[in-house]
């Protein structure tokens, strides 16, 4: 463990997020000795050695990103990105340590410029373009953030969220190009840049949750912790090619986009189609169009696509992420059955930066995430922190090379990690063979005339039925019982939507699963409540926010 080693001197003239990192007896275990590979040096540039390195290489001329617009290069993003840099450092004073704010839709001048924060010793916080004025200046305060680039389209939200932030500037890019854009600033800079030499502890990246219960947090990771998510789950489950190429739905604020559809193909050497809206639908065009081999997008858009595949062609598909939510056994196989591949299931986390439960090819057991990553340990315990008996209910654990450094909230930073492990706040059991199955957030169970009922259960059974689509299981308050299992559907096109349908769809449960798990309140709904990264806000249901 190279826990004990000194640090290397940071590189951070700023020091904010050195200063505002946990005290070190709240991190949690760093592990690098698990795989050979994660013995990185102490000084580390995670910029240079995605990309940089790449080029040095010799991919300099290969595509790395795909768009409506066009193909650009590994030489070209490389060139873009020391420009940029210039322009941080030499027009907009950007110092190493500085928090640098990015928002837009994901497109490679994006990237480009999340390459050049890192170049420039600076740290990325990306924002999804979906987030309002009121939430980019939460971010805004949180990080302090004194400059963003963002895109000429999501200009509005930034310009206003910004607004009360005294000596803080907004610079955009992909618009007209005209004075004072980021374009007018990098026009006649070198292509070539002397990226800083940071720490392999130095702070690269703020990622904030996209609260499913409240305000983000924000999540510190460091230059190592990005090559690390890059050499844990890619290689030992994903096995990426420089001939794939990637796609996917998520924004790049979200780290699952992130890695997918930048950092894993880059650290491969292949390249990624970036979708600037991700739909199933546009997904689904742009795998035909730019014959994608691997998608990355979450259990309801591979529901939604299954039910589009008519008269489309994937055969160029040879690998299917889903994250973010449970993966239904029901989406699993309707996957399957639709395209002939299994999805790969993967378990992760802002907080840990990628995935560290997963199974791909023969090791898939539907309805199970999979097993540990290489790289990474996860068990499941007691309210004690000590190991259950496998086949008990209990709270995911886990650790390894990346982990959570909440900024400033060590209140957050004690519920997530203890005794050196991560508390994911999810319910988990491992069987005999080291599998692992998702039962449900830990403050999602339902409690209902004492007994525990795991919404996500219900949720899987009714996706069995031909007629739900999408749906939802909660526990609303009940005088009698405590807590009432209640679904919210929403049903397939063309289905009606009442009585006696919600009838069969509890007989159906009881049939699929133990009876007193049914949902004795069945509600039709035309869409559930979802975040910026299309995940399921229970506790909107809960409050009776259908
Ligand atoms: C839930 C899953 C069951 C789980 C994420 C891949 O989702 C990501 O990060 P978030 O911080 O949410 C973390 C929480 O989401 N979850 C995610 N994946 C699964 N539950 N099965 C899954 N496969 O509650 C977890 O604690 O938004 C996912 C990569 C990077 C990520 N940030």
């Amino acid at each position: 463990m190279t826990e004990s080693a000194p640090a290397a001197r940071s590189a951070h003239v700023d020091p904010f997020c050195r200063d505002h990192l946990p005290p070190r007896d709240q991190w949690p275990l760093l592990r690098y000795d698990l795989l050979p590979r994660l013995d990185y040096p102490d000084r580390l540039n995670c910029a240079v050695e995605l990309l940089d390195a790449q080029v040095a290489n010799g991919l300099g001329r290969r595509p790395v990103f795909h768009t409506a617009a066009g193909t650009w290069t590994y030489g070209e993003l490389l060139a873009a990105s020391n420009r940029i840099a210039h322009a941080l450092v030499e027009e907009l004073g950007v110092v190493p340590g500085a928090r640098v704010l990015l928002r837009g839709p994901n497109t490679p001048l994006q990237v480009a410029c999340w390459f050049a924060v890192l170049k420039a010793g600076a740290v990325a916080v990306c924002t999804m373009p979906l987030l309002r004025a009121r939430e980019v200046a939460y971010v805004a305060e949180k990080a302090r953030v004194s400059l963003a680039l963002c895109d000429a389209r999501c200009l509005d939200d930034c310009a206003a969220g910004f607004a009360g932030r005294e000596g803080a500037r907004t610079v955009t890019f992909g618009g007209d190009g005209g004075e004072g854009s980021l374009e007018a600033l990098m026009r006649g800079k070198p292509a070539t840049f002397d990226a800083v030499d940071t720490a392999a502890d130095d702070v690269a990246l703020i990622a904030f949750t996209s609260g499913t219960t409240g305000q983000g947090k924000g999540t510190m990771h460091f230059h190592r912790d990005v090559l690390a998510v890059c050499d844990c789950f890619p290689p030992h489950l994903l096995g990426l090619r420089p001939d794939d190429v990637c796609a996917g739905t998520p924004p790049i604020a979200f780290t699952f986009g992130l890695g997918g559809l930048v950092l894993f193909p880059m650290r491969a050497g292949a390249s990624a189609v970036l979708l600037e809206q991700g739909s199933p639908a546009l997904l689904l065009d742009a795998v035909e169009r730019f014959r994608a081999t691997a998608t990355f997008t979450a259990p309801t858009a591979y529901r939604a696509m299954a039910g589009l595949l008519a008269g489309r062609d994937v055969s160029s598909l040879r690998l299917c992420v889903s994250a973010g939510e449970a993966l239904p056994k029901a989406t699993s196989e309707a996957w399957q059955a639709a395209t002939g591949l299994r999805i790969v299931d993967g378990i992760g986390a802002t907080e840990m930066l990628h995935i560290f439960i997963s199974a791909a090819g023969d090791d898939v057991r539907p309805g199970s995430t999979g097993k540990v990553v290489p790289g990474y340990e996860a068990r499941v315990v007691d309210d004690d922190m000590a190991e259950v008996p496998r086949g008990t209910v209990g709270r995911l654990a886990v650790r390894g090379p990346t982990g959570c450094r909440y900024l400033d909230d060590a209140e957050r930073q004690r519920g997530y990690v203890r005794d050196g492990w991560n508390l994911t706040g999810d319910s988990y059991v491992q069987d005999a063979d080291g599998y692992f199955w998702y039962q449900a957030r830990t403050d999602d169970m339902i409690v209902s005339s004492g007994y525990n009922i795991a919404g996500p259960e219900v949720e899987a059974a009714l996706m069995l039925h031909e007629a739900v689509q999408e749906c939802a299981v909660v526990g609303l308050p009940d005088e009698e019982r405590g807590q009432l299992v209640t679904a919210y559907v929403v049903c397939r096109a063309g289905v009606a939507a009442d009585e006696a349908l919600a009838k069969a769809l509890q007989d159906h449960v009881k049939a699929t699963i133990a009876p007193y798990k049914y949902p004795r309140r069945v509600v039709f709904v035309d869409q559930l409540p979802r975040t910026a990264t299309g995940k399921l806000q229970r506790y909107r249901l809960r409050e009776g926010d259908a």
